[in-house]
């Protein structure tokens, strides 16, 4: 089994995205899968195609896409994408969107396809938080995770994706409000490296 991980460039201001700095962290393969770990820039539509790129590139059986949910805290399997482009903040290109669809062709939502079940069970193992979210916001993740769900369904069949979105980082919270959530690395690490072992058994 192949896993394309990804994860995004800073964003918002930030001089780290902890989804990056994670994914970058594990190993090239699990018992029964081998990783390979990219990066996406944070800009509409382009995410999207060098996603596609990688996935016609590189083939894999299935796609664990991460980014930073800054206030989150706890790990989130999200559950749902949904095709609207939307933000109160522009993309690293300047670019702001509001109520644009990611495929004006493309049903309103998809479900993720990941082992979702399975997944929190061993994310939960670890002692790190972690729950289901039913939205990814509208921004650069959701983008991504709609897209790739609808790329699947038309052209990948076989293809399963999701999308898993990760707090801040404690250094990335001492200019914020007193009390914004943070999550240490290696707790975000030792979930993701969960998630994809748990992939490779199911
Ligand atoms: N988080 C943003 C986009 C990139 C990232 O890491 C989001 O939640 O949409």
């Amino acid at each position: 089994m192949k896993i394309l991980v990804t994860g995004f460039e800073p964003f918002g201001g930030e001089s780290v995205n902890p989804s990056w700095l994670a994914v970058s962290r594990l190993p090239e393969e699990v018992p029964g899968a081998q990783i390979v770990k990219k990066q996406l820039p944070v800009v509409w539509f382009k995410a999207l195609d060098i996603l596609k790129d990688y996935i016609e590139a590189e083939k894999p059986d299935v796609v664990m896409m991460c980014g930073q949910a800054g206030g989150s805290d706890a790990m989130r399997i999200e559950r749902v994408g949904i095709n609207l482009c939307e933000a109160s903040i522009p993309d690293n290109e300047m670019v702001q969107l509001f109520g644009v669809p990611i495929d004006p062709e493309g049903p309103a939502a998809y479900f993720s396809t990941f082992p979702y079940g399975p997944m929190l069970e061993a994310a939960q193992a670890t002692g790190v938080p972690t729950r289901f979210s039913y939205s990814a916001g509208a921004y650069l993740c959701n983008h991504v995770l709609y897209g790739c769900l609808r790329l699947a369904e038309q052209q990948y069949p076989d293809l399963r994706a999701g999308f898993i979105h990760v707090p801040f980082l404690p250094e990335q919270v001492t200019d914020k409000k007193p009390g914004t959530p943070s999550m240490p690395l290696d707790g975000i690490a030792r979930v993701l490296l969960a998630f994809v072992e748990t992939i490779a058994k199911n």
